[in-house]
């Protein structure tokens, strides 16, 4: 289904975004949706608008409010360092690759892989020295190779594909026999995962393994095994998220616009979950906040006049640029303006440095992408797929996202980090490309309806007369395409810390999980609920 000419357009599809701006042309407002009520504004004739009849939240502010966990206290804190010394002891005691590995894998799957960096870190150092210098790796099983493999990989060493070489017969392909082995399989799908760009047998190892779990499914599977595999052909572990964390919050409203405080948060918490991370999800949240708000307002209720007047605002990040703007775009002004100042000033006292003028970039970027979006619409345009990606990516907030993550997480700030957020660093491209094309999978269908610009689905409809299902699977490709390019430029020499580098990896598969099943983010009551109440409100038990 995959024409190869797609192969090679990545690259194109992500470029500067122009500076030019597109000439202002006064378009015709509406289009879908019917006029809905102004809510705050001033203007002298009533515009129409849209509506994308939100739902509002499901979650009462007292009732997040008056959540707590039972697991603080001095008992609790005595309780999981006595089971954290527990687990370091296994790990000490284990003297089988196979068997480190496998608790390693465990540790990583529960989110708590985090308490033991350091006993992790030397074990793997040593399994991957020892594999190079006495290739003595059991080669004949599957299952340990591809879990050998994919933690190495997962920890940045690099391991060959070739390890997969014995696997293969005469011709290249895969053994037949190895259809019987249902865990080796599962194992190989999840370590093809960690793939880079060129490497065709793990290509090829995606495809065997996909064809054969999927068939195997069909036969009988032990219980358990066929719960994992179907979870695995759902998503694979590289693109998932892990972890837990309990609440806070914070709150913007306006009416017409999604109020989706605890999904905000829940992004966050797929993005960085470790404890000491707190204030990069508070802050996070806040900016999530922000983008939800400030992009319906440019999707849904503004007019075009007064969408170039709110980019105007926020370019001259000017409080005397408020007075021209109409009242419900007051607020949203100066919950921006405030809140973005109230980080950089914690930033310059904590950190030293005047970060304001990054921060201010990242929203006029997405306030300029948002403003294209809008004029295309007004005016009945459909960009092609170059056009709209080489836009889209930062219209869908990630740059915004992780430029403000970088300093929530960094300290010191260093000049050559700097450099590279300015410039949107390849990390950074990747993962926003992934967030824009899972958003368009799961929200153009309801976008389209409402009234919006034609999104990725649509363009590539319009542009080769595919049908629906074949754009869908073509943007499917262009997502395994991007992970490619993130998984090579994730290893690659840069000023950005691992930790900064998760925060990008987690954010592209935060956006799976959201669109997993449609409009996660702004469709509230249904996995995104479920997700939240197993996650957040009713965790896991610590004992
Ligand atoms: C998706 O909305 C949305 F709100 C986002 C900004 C995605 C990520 C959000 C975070 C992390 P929509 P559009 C807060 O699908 O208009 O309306 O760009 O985004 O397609
Ligand atoms: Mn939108
Ligand atoms: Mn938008
Ligand atoms: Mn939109
Ligand atoms: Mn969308």
């Amino acid at each position: 289904l995959v024409p190869s000419t797609g192969r090679t357009l990545l690259w194109t599809y992500i470029r500067q975004i122009p500076r030019t701006s597109v000439p202002a042309r006064a378009g015709a407002a509406g289009g879908g949706g019917s006029p809905s009520p102004v809510q705050c504004g001033t203007m002298a004739a009533t515009p129409s608008r849209r509506s994308a009849n939100y739902q509002p939240s499901i979650w009462e502010y007292n009732y997040i409010q008056s959540l707590n966990s039972d697991y603080v206290g001095e008992t609790y804190k005595r309780q999981s360092e006595k089971l954290k010394e527990q687990v370091k002891m296994m790990l000490d005691k284990l003297v089988e690759p196979l068997d480190q590995l496998e608790l390693i894998d465990n540790l990583q799957r529960l989110g708590v892989s985090y308490h033991f960096e350091d006993e992790i870190k030397k074990i793997l150092k040593s399994i991957y020295n020892n594999f190079k210098s006495h290739d003595s790796w059991n080669k004949e099983d599957l299952y340990a190779t591809a879990l050998h493999f994919r933690l190495l990989r997962q920890h940045g060493y690099d391991v060959s594909q070739e390890v997969f070489e014995y696997f293969k017969d005469e011709t290249g392909s895969f053994k037949a026999s190895l259809c019987e082995d249902t865990k080796g399989m599962l194992y190989l799908y999840e370590a093809s995962y960690l793939l880079v760009n060129g490497e065709s047998n793990l290509e090829l190892a995606r495809e065997f393994t996909t064809k054969h779990l999927k068939e195997n499914l069909e036969q009988d599977m032990e219980h358990n095994l066929a719960i994992l595999v179907q979870h695995a052909m759902e998503l694979p572990l590289h693109w998932r998220m892990l972890s837990w964390w309990k609440s806070t919050c914070l709150g913007e409203k306006l009416s017409f616009a999604r109020d989706r405080l605890m999904e905000n948060f829940l992004w966050t918490v797929g993005v960085i979950f470790e404890p000491q991370y707190g204030y990069c999800r508070r802050m996070s949240t806040k900016v999530n906040a922000l983008i939800t708000t400030i992009d319906d307002v440019y999707d849904v209720y503004g007019t075009l006049d007064e969408l170039e007047l709110f980019t105007d605002a926020v370019e001259r990040w000017d409080i005397n640029a408020m007075g021209q703007l109409p009242d419900y775009m007051k607020i949203c002004f100066l919950a921006l303006y405030n809140s973005i100042n109230g980080m950089a000033y914690d930033a310059l006292k904590h950190q030293g440095s005047d970060i304001i003028s990054y921060l201010k970039k990242a929203w006029t970027d997405i306030c300029k992408s948002y403003l294209r979006e809008a004029k295309w619409y007004f005016n009945g345009y459909t960009p092609t797929l170059e056009e709209y990606l080489n836009n889209a990516w930062i219209s869908i907030s990630a740059p915004v996202i992780l430029v403000h993550a970088y300093f929530f997480v960094t300290n010191p700030i260093t000049n050559e980090a700097l450099e590279c957020l300015d410039q949107y660093h390849n990390i950074i491209r990747w993962s926003s490309m992934i967030l824009r094309l899972a958003d368009d999978l799961g929200t153009s269908s309801d976008e389209l309806k409402r009234g919006d610009v034609p999104k990725s689905i649509q363009c590539y409809m319009h542009e080769t007369g595919a049908s629906e299902e074949d754009a869908r699977e073509h943007i499917r490709f262009l997502i395994s395409e991007t992970w490619k390019k993130m998984n090579e430029d994730r290893v690659a020499e840069s000023p950005f810390s691992e930790t900064f580098i998760g925060i990008a990896m987690n954010l592209a598969r935060m956006a799976q999980c959201m669109y997993q099943h449609g409009d996660g983010h702004g469709i509230q009551d249904r996995e995104t609920k479920d997700r939240v109440l197993s996650l957040l409100i009713e965790p896991i038990p610590l004992i």
